[in-house]
């Protein structure tokens, strides 16, 4: 039974349910939530609070966005899935739309963001075989220390992160880990003529918003061409204005060659993710050879154009910019001896706590609820702050106003 000394009556009915009959797979802050309207949630007791994880940066536009609910429940009522036995209008209308909004030749839907990332990895190994010219079963990807890309058997054999990965093998072979930030780490991986791709998260999201130096990501970029090796983003948390630009490549100019995104994709509505490449690599993969019977289909399809638009239209972007340098400036000025750091670029930020309670980050997480606003710990000391992008200045002010508050009330 999990128990708090402040949870009513109906919030522990609903603590109880889950605990007695849901797996124990995550550890939850005491709040059960059942409203959301923009950057606000509401619990079961009717409390409102400030959304500063926005579901993992899958809200990016808000809870419940008006434009993206409508086209929800319109598409719902015609036609929600066919399976890609046959077309369906919807498809046929976001490929196009997804691809011109990206600037690539072709997109391949799937639904959670892993199944995005799997789809990348496959797409890279056939491009390997097909078109490079790698060894039968020899093909090797790079990738990063303290990585996240997901859960799968497969992307967890290339985690760094014992709690993701142990007791859950045997693993996938064909991986390389290298340091994050570290180009000559990535040139040396690179002189191996069996390197078909570089996976890498522009900014590390799981790992505490670790950003790299600047130049990274393009001088990364420019070693993979010059090993003819594919340079693949997953801009899953990064991308769609979360970071203060619609890719955080954009910042240094760089084109992935396979782009990977999720969350966000639908506005948190229902899951869906994609894969973005040009013909050369998109049209290695061939019919019957990968797939999802979800994946692409008409309801996410209607959502994801709708909640695209939303980027665009609202400027979630240059929100996300402007509004997330106030937040950090705002942080600096509280002067707080028990924040170490505050990192980040755009609205994905993270303090780090120093205090030398061992559960300090998740004690003031419970406080900064009390208070009303909604974070998560991550490694123990770390909080990620990082709000929907259609927060205003006058609601980060309130915000830091609560994290001032809880700071005193909990150290
Ligand atoms: C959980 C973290 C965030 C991701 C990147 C792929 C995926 C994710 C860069 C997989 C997912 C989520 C999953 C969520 C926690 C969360 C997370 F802390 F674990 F690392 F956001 F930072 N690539 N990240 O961030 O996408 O299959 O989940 O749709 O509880 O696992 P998914």
């Amino acid at each position: 039974m999990i128990s708090t000394s402040s949870s009513s009556p109906k919030t522990q009915y609903f603590l109880d349910l889950e605990d007695r009959f849901g797996a124990h797979n995550y550890h939850p802050l005491p709040v059960v939530l059942n409203r959301g309207e923009g950057v606000f949630l509401w619990d079961v007791d009717g409390k409102r609070y400030f959304d500063f994880l926005s579901a993992y940066s899958a809200v990016n536009q808000g809870h419940c966005h008006p434009a993206i609910v409508a086209e929800l429940i319109e598409q719902a009522k015609k036609l929600t899935l066919t399976s890609r036995a046959f077309h369906s209008e919807g498809l046929g209308e976001f490929t196009a739309f997804i691809t011109d909004y990206f600037g690539y030749e072709k997109v391949l839907p799937m639904n959670t963001g892993v199944e995005a990332v799997e789809t990348a990895l496959k797409l890279a190994r056939k491009w390997a075989y097909d078109v490079k010219g790698i060894n039968h079963d020899k093909a090797k990807i790079i990738v990063c220390a303290n990585n996240f890309h997901g859960r799968t058997l497969n992307v967890i054999s290339f985690s760094t992160d014992p709690t993701a990965k142990n007791n859950f093998g045997p693993y996938m072979p064909g991986y390389e880990v290298i340091e994050f930030n570290n180009i000559p780490a990535l040139q040396k991986a690179l002189q191996d003529k069996n390197v078909a791709a570089f996976l890498v998260e522009p900014i590390q999201g799981e790992a505490g918003v670790v950003v790299p130096n600047s130049g990274y990501l393009s001088e990364a970029y420019s070693l993979c061409k010059e090993a003819n090796v594919l340079f693949i983003a997953d801009e899953i948390q990064t991308g769609l204005a979360r970071t203060g630009k619609m890719l955080a490549c954009d910042f240094e100019d760089v084109r992935p060659d396979i782009l990977i995104l999720g969350k966000a994709l639908s506005g948190g509505t229902l899951p869906v993710s994609a894969v973005l490449a040009d013909d050369k690599i998109m049209l290695t993969i061939k019919p019957g050879e990968h797939g999802s019977t979800y994946g692409g289909n008409p309801l996410s399809c209607r959502v994801s154009i709708a909640a695209l638009k939303v980027l665009k239209e609202e400027k979630l972007a240059e929100n996300a910019q402007i509004q997330g340098e106030y937040l950090r400036k705002k942080l600096q000025d509280l002067n707080n001896p028990h924040i170490a750091e505050i990192r980040g670029k755009g609205l994905l930020n993270a303090i780090v706590i120093d205090h030398p309670k061992p559960d300090a980050a998740w004690d003031l997480c419970v406080q900064l609820k009390e208070n009303g606003l909604l974070a998560k710990p991550t490694h123990g000391d770390k909080i990620r702050f990082a709000p929907p992008l259609i927060i205003s200045k006058e609601q980060i002010d309130d915000c830091v106003n609560i994290i001032s508050q809880s700071l005193s009330e909990v150290y």
